[in-house]
């Protein structure tokens, strides 16, 4: 028996003093000292009685640690749930009754607050803060830096993500170390990583951009990574010529072009920028090539798939596409009543089949059940187009989906907060261009007859409830929303009329 997982991706390095990940304060830490520390970090989880397909769930911010910890429930054969250190404590709450988790690994600033839920719920709290420190690595430090990897087959669990609906309640994506592997070997295959890449890592590591895309490939590849807490730009900008590779939302290749520093000397020993998570503009792709000389190369996924389609490596990686079918990846666009595959050069939705497709959503059969058909197909809720040369194009969604910055927020759950506002009748919360995050969140409010409701106090609502993220930008007081004779709300013509807010 093995763990492929775990093999493949960590095991495989196990007793190399190769630099693995270059830190901000310049400092390196090697293969090794982070396989010792993942080993340590499932010594103290096994002794606090877990056992393989329990749940770990970590509000935590991005360091060294906190990758540890995911290579340590790999090891030893516990399911991983990273959750956005943006997320509150209402929305914790949720995800951690929903998951069952066992151990719950959050900062030690949240500790106080979440303390009284893990209790509740039965799970264990640990702390583990951005320098290392906390209750999580004062006992791993006692422990030996070897763990005798736990056996796992490949379809058995690996991580849960959890990811909103249109209905508003979030649901768990249930990943295997297949769907997980496979796309990391794929991914590192199509974009020539080696153990000579050094990618620069600016992304969280709570989503599959950041944790399954960036590390995992790079790791399978035996490569290195500078890796930064978060996107600072002058931070990112300085450690460039370092790096031979990055990997982005949207946002990352703005801001980079909004600076004067960013120049085709500092770019020049890159070998690759690769974005996806939020439609990339023709426009951005364009001023990047002219800046850089590079084309960045736009690749398309989902939490549940991992990812599906990539501009070629080698061949046009063409702007305002999302590429290629992955190897092994099979993708259909269809008549989104029927289901039935329409001829290429027909919009449609997104159906996608492969071993990166995950197993289901947790204990939501019936969601499962719509959204993954029985012969395997993922219905993915994203409209496209397959041009004549065989480029997969987005062209809009199936689904009410707000991704601001790469984070992806569902209208739903906030006009559920609003709605219950005082004078309220009813809400329609809607995306529109940003500048910086390319959409952002309006919130139009229509009141009850004679009422006039409180903005300030809706938005605090708002805040008590949700991650900072997810906020409106702007409330706007209407009459009516506009309908259309089925009386359903049109929120496109919303679109249309608030489309200049922030870009104007
Ligand atoms: C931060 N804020 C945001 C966002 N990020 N608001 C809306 N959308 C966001 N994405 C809040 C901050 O809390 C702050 O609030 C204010 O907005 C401005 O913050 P700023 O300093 O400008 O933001 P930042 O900290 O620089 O972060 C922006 C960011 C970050 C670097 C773009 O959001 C980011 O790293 N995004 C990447 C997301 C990602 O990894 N997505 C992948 C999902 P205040 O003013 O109150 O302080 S995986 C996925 O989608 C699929 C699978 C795929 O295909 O990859
Ligand atoms: P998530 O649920 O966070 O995994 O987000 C997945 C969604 O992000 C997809 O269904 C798409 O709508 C969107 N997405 C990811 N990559 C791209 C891309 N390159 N272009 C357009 N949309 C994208």
């Amino acid at each position: 028996m093995a763990n492929p997982l775990y093999d493949r991706l960590f095991g495989l390095h196990a007793g190399k003093d190769t630099p693995f990940l270059y830190l901000p304060d310049h400092s390196v830490m090697t293969h090794q000292g982070f396989l010792g520390r993942a080993a340590q970090i499932a010594h103290v989880l096994v002794q606090s009685g877990m056992t393989p397909g329990d749940r770990v769930a970590a509000q935590v911010e991005k360091s060294p640690e906190a990758l540890a910890l995911y290579a340590a429930c790999a090891q030893a054969g516990l399911i991983f749930l990273p959750l956005n250190t943006a997320y509150t404590a209402d929305e914790l709450s949720y995800f951690i009754e929903n998951s069952g988790a066992s151990v719950v690994v959050c900062d030690g600033a949240k500790s106080d607050t979440l303390a009284p839920i893990a209790h509740k719920l039965g799970a264990k709290l640990e702390t583990l803060n951005a320098d290392g420190s906390g209750s999580l690595m004062s006992q791993a430090h006692e422990m030996p830096q070897a763990f005798a990897t736990v056996d796992r087959d490949g379809e058995d669990l690996a991580a849960f993500l959890y990811t909103s609906g249109t209905t508003g309640r979030s649901k768990g994506a249930m990943l295997t170390q297949n769907n997980l592997l496979s796309n990391a070997e794929t991914l590192a295959r199509e974009w020539r990583f080696t153990a000579d890449d050094v990618l620069l890592h600016a992304l969280p590591i709570f989503h599959t951009h950041g944790l399954f895309v960036a590390s995992n490939v790079t790791l399978v590849a035996g490569g290195s990574m500078i890796f930064l807490p978060k996107f600072d730009l002058d931070v990112v900008l300085a450690r460039l010529p370092e790096a031979t590779a990055m990997m982005g939302v949207p946002t990352f290749y703005t801001r980079l072009l909004g600076d004067a520093r960013f120049t085709r000397e500092l770019a020049a020993g890159m070998r690759l920028f690769v974005s996806g998570s939020a439609p990339l503009l023709a426009e951005t792709h364009v001023q990047f090539e002219g800046r850089t000389g590079h084309r960045i190369l736009e690749r398309y996924g989902m939490t549940e798939t991992n990812m599906n389609t990539s501009n070629p490596y080698e061949g046009e990686r063409r702007a305002g596409t999302v590429g290629f079918p992955l190897p092994g990846v099979e993708l259909k666009i269809t008549n989104p009543e029927t289901g039935d595959t329409l001829p290429d050069g027909e919009v449609g939705q997104i159906e996608v089949r492969g071993a990166n497709v995950f197993k289901g959503y947790w204990q939501m059969p019936e969601k499962t059940a719509a959204e993954l058909r029985e012969d395997g197909f993922f219905i993915t809720g994203d409209l496209g187009v397959i041009d004549a040369d065989g480029y997969v194009q987005i062209v809009g969604r199936n689904k009410d989906l707000i991704i601001s910055g790469g984070y992806n927020i569902y209208p739903k759950e906030i006009e559920l907060v609003l709605d219950e506002g005082d004078g309220v009748l009813e809400t329609a919360v809607i995306g529109v261009p940003h500048p910086d995050f390319g959409e952002t969140v309006l919130g139009v409010v229509i009141p009850e007859p004679g009422q006039t409701p409180d903005l300030d106090a809706l938005m605090e609502a708002v805040k008590a409830k949700l991650a900072r993220f997810k906020h409106p930008r702007k409330l706007i007081l209407m009459e009516e929303l506009p309908r259309n004779t089925m009386g359903k709300v049109q929120k496109n013509i919303l679109r249309d009329q608030f489309n200049d807010l922030f870009t104007s």
